[in-house]
């Protein structure tokens, strides 16, 4: 018994000594890498998952610019598996993360830097960047309010509007991830890069959505992004007043309309958009259905949503109606 016991251990070490070697992360900066070159087939590819907020930027801006791509789906472990962290992803971004979008064979990492990248690069570097100084400028600062920056965003949710989100996605994380095996979520224990990130997604399956208000650091977690995301929206309200819409910068559709879009629409897989586009925010109510109607946000969003997403924002909703805690949890700041 002892010995089969021993053996096993040896040979799970054995295993996970080779797959560490194989399996090697490590953060990577923004922007185009041209020392990398990947296998590819076309001009531009794009490594990315339907569920994924920043994915959700890449493929909304290459709608926009016309920009056709090879699309590589990578599953998240929310919605199957951390395909992230095989080696065959590994080689394309040591970070595990995506998105990853693709030029010529080189990589370009952090979604924000593929934006900038992506209008600079296709043939009409002014379709979604202002010529003018001071309208360039405010899309500048509503890219970087929508973007999710470092590795860990919920250390400055006040900063940005993409930090707040991930507080915001934990209901419907725990509505995914519920579904997954936990072995699965036990590979991030042994090779993500975060590992935080794997401890927090194992609480959430074994707490799972209708727990979650047990949860006191992510109902503490909730409040505090909510509180963050309502001041962003304040700010959005003025910019949209000021500037007179239907854009941030006025009447040309820019990066920074990319950017706010996937925010607005993970708020809408997590049920939260009632509490955001209240009366006193007409700008904004009028802002999120101008941009429901661009068939950029067809072709990089509606065009890819998740089963598990649709169901996970289903099972909010019901469990928001039927349990008492889970509302209070959800509704109070
Ligand atoms: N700052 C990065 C953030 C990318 C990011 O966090 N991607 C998430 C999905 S939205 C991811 O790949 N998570 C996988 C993991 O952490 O295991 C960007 O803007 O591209």
């Amino acid at each position: 018994m002892w010995t089969i016991t021993l053996l096993s251990i040896a040979a799970f070490l054995v295993w996970y000594i080779w797959e560490l070697q194989h399996r090697k992360t490590r953060a990577m900066s923004g922007g185009l890498h041209s020392n990398i070159t990947l296998p590819h087939e076309q001009e531009w590819e794009l490594y990315h998952n339907d569920f994924s907020l920043c994915s959700k930027k890449s493929r909304v801006c290459l709608a926009e610019l016309g920009i056709p791509y090879k699309p590589h789906h990578i599953d998240l472990i929310e919605t199957g598996s951390y395909e992230t962290l095989s080696r065959h992803y590994l080689q394309v971004n040591p970070a595990a993360i995506v998105p990853v979008l693709v030029h010529k064979g080189h990589p370009i990492y952090e979604s924000h830097d593929q934006l900038e990248y992506a209008a600079a690069h296709s043939s009409n570097p002014n379709l979604l960047v202002p010529q003018d100084a001071a309208k360039r400028e405010l899309m500048d600062h509503w890219v970087h309010k929508s973007s999710l920056i470092g590795d860990n965003p919920l250390e400055a949710i006040d900063e940005t509007a993409g930090n707040a989100i991930p507080g915001l996605t934990t209901p419907i994380f725990a509505a995914m991830v519920v579904h997954i095996p936990t072995r699965r979520i036990l590979t991030g224990l042994l090779f993500h890069r975060l590992k935080v990130r794997a401890v927090f997604f194992l609480a959430l399956k074994l707490f799972g959505l209708k727990n979650l208000a047990k949860m006191k650091p992510v109902v503490a977690l909730l409040h505090s992004s909510k509180k963050a995301m309502q001041i962003h929206f304040d700010e959005l309200e003025a910019t949209l007043a000021k500037s007179g819409g239907p854009w941030i910068v006025g009447d040309q559709f820019t990066l920074a309309d990319v950017g706010i879009m996937v925010i607005f629409d993970r708020l809408r897989e997590g049920d939260w958009l009632d509490e955001f586009l209240i009366e006193a925010r007409p700008a904004a109510r009028a802002y999120w259905k101008a941009l429901q109607n661009r068939p950029s946000y067809k072709a990089g969003v509606a065009d890819h949503m998740h089963p598990m997403v649709t169901q996970g924002t289903q099972d909010i909703i019901d469990l928001k109606q039927s349990d008492q805690t889970f509302r209070t949890a959800m509704t109070t700041s």
